[in-house]
């Protein structure tokens, strides 16, 4: 009966219930000042404000002083390409010289640079990297990711990556949610034959993975020079049918019509939409899709930023922001990052933010009855932060403000 009392807090903010917040409510966050939080056992067990405390100093195993900062839910990093071997520094004299991402991946490198990486090293080196990766996140104010698998692309690399999540998720106090990628690049042997190689995916490797319970979610890269919108159909349907969650990378670079079929196949999150048009956004408004915004990848790739406040004011589509962390498009996985971008790029709210990197992407992996909200019941995973409020938090950039991760009660 493990006990943690959290007090002193200055405000303590949460958006709150266990659902994708959208429209108005995406900027609605409960805030209680001077407030003080009770877990046991792993999970909230009371919040109180004004001073009061739940219980005694004396009756718990440790009690943590906020010192007057702002805690809020620990953060929830929706959308990782987290295991991957080597990296792609050499990328960036290429885009220097005004190589773009799809150039890049057309000559021969990119992912697939990656993919003979990722196939080379061993389950060893992989879960250290990952492992390192993982510690960063915490440290960061992560308490639950999701993952991808997608450099591997053969059976047998791809069950190494999810077999690594797998093998973390139960090693490490990080909540990992793993999401199947055989669809991420086409390899060269499948260059216009890609139906071929989406049907290798539904006949051989889907069924495989989800006997194994190696992955919830699936996802591919419907982009030009990738996969179409129809081989994406296909592909989503057929893992639909197996009981997989669905994602799709759409809208990153072309809009080829990834979001308007994310939308009508009620994919539970849709990743990037730089490129969306209205069409795109009324689908996923209408499929009750998770908007997975990844503004650092805007960033780093120098392109525009996805219409995150029309998704908000216009559509009513539920936002999330994720870092995207990859080798290639985002090697940051500092979410605090991607928080000042949605300030300053995407013109969001704080409280929207917080919004948009709790509950939303919580929604946006499945986990939504369980963390993204401080609420008894709820999992104690919370973040002391090196400020006084949401507004410093989104405001301050490239220094790490989280204090304390605190994950299922414990301090980490
Ligand atoms: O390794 O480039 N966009 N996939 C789709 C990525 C970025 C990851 C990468
Ligand atoms: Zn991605």
């Amino acid at each position: 009966m493990a006990k943690l009392l959290v007090k002193n807090i200055g405000v303590l903010q949460t958006p709150v219930g266990s659902y994708a917040h959208k429209g108005s409510e995406q900027g609605e966050n409960l805030k209680l000042y001077n407030a003080a939080v009770l877990a046991e056992d792993g999970l909230i067990k009371a919040i109180t404000a004004d001073g009061q405390l739940p219980c005694s100093e004396e009756e718990v195993d440790t009690v943590i002083d906020a010192e007057g900062n702002l805690v809020t839910p620990g953060l929830v990093e929706g959308h990782t390409h987290l295991v991957f071997g080597g990296y792609r520094q050499n990328e960036i004299p290429l885009k220097l010289k005004g190589a773009g991402y799809l150039d890049i991946l057309r000559a021969g490198g990119g992912i697939m640079d990656t993919v003979r990486k990722t196939r080379e090293a061993t389950f060893e080196e992989l879960y250290d990297k990952t492992e390192g990766f993982l510690d960063e996140m915490m440290g960061l104010g992560v308490t639950t990711c999701e993952a991808k698998s997608g450099y591997g692309i053969d059976l047998e690399t791809e069950v190494k990556l999810l077999e690594v999540l797998k093998k973390l998720n139960e090693d490490h106090p990080m909540d990992i949610v793993s999401t199947f990628m055989p669809a991420h690049v086409v390899l060269p042997e499948y260059k216009g034959k890609e139906e071929e190689f989406i049907q290798l995916c539904i006949d051989e490797m889907m069924p495989y993975v989800k006997e194994k319970g190696l992955a919830e979610f699936i996802d591919i890269f419907t982009e030009d020079s990738v996969f179409d919108k129809e081989q994406s159909r296909v592909y989503l349907e057929a893992a639909r049918e197996m009981g997989y969650g669905l994602k799709i990378h759409a809208d990153e670079i072309e809009a080829i019509g990834g979001s308007v079929l994310a939308g009508e196949m009620k994919a539970t999150s849709a990743e990037h939409l730089i490129v969306i048009d209205d069409e795109g956004m009324a689908s996923l408004a209408k499929g009750g899709t998770v908007a997975m915004l990844l503004p650092a990848t805007s960033f780093y790739l120098g392109a525009t930023f996805a219409p995150a406040r029309r998704m908000i004011d216009e559509f009513g589509v539920p936002v999330a922001m994720a870092s995207d962390f990859n080798p290639g498009s985002c090697p940051s996985l500092n979410l605090q990052f991607t928080m000042n971008l949605g300030y300053l790029k995407y013109r969001m709210t704080p409280e929207e933010i917080l919004t948009a990197v709790t509950i939303n992407p919580a929604a946006g992996i499945g986990r939504e009855k369980t963390v993204g909200t401080l609420e008894v019941g709820k999992q104690a995973d919370m973040v002391i932060w090196n400020a006084p409020n949401m507004e410093m938090l989104c405001y301050r950039f490239g220094s790490n403000l989280a204090l304390q991760t605190i994950k299922k009660g414990e301090l980490v």
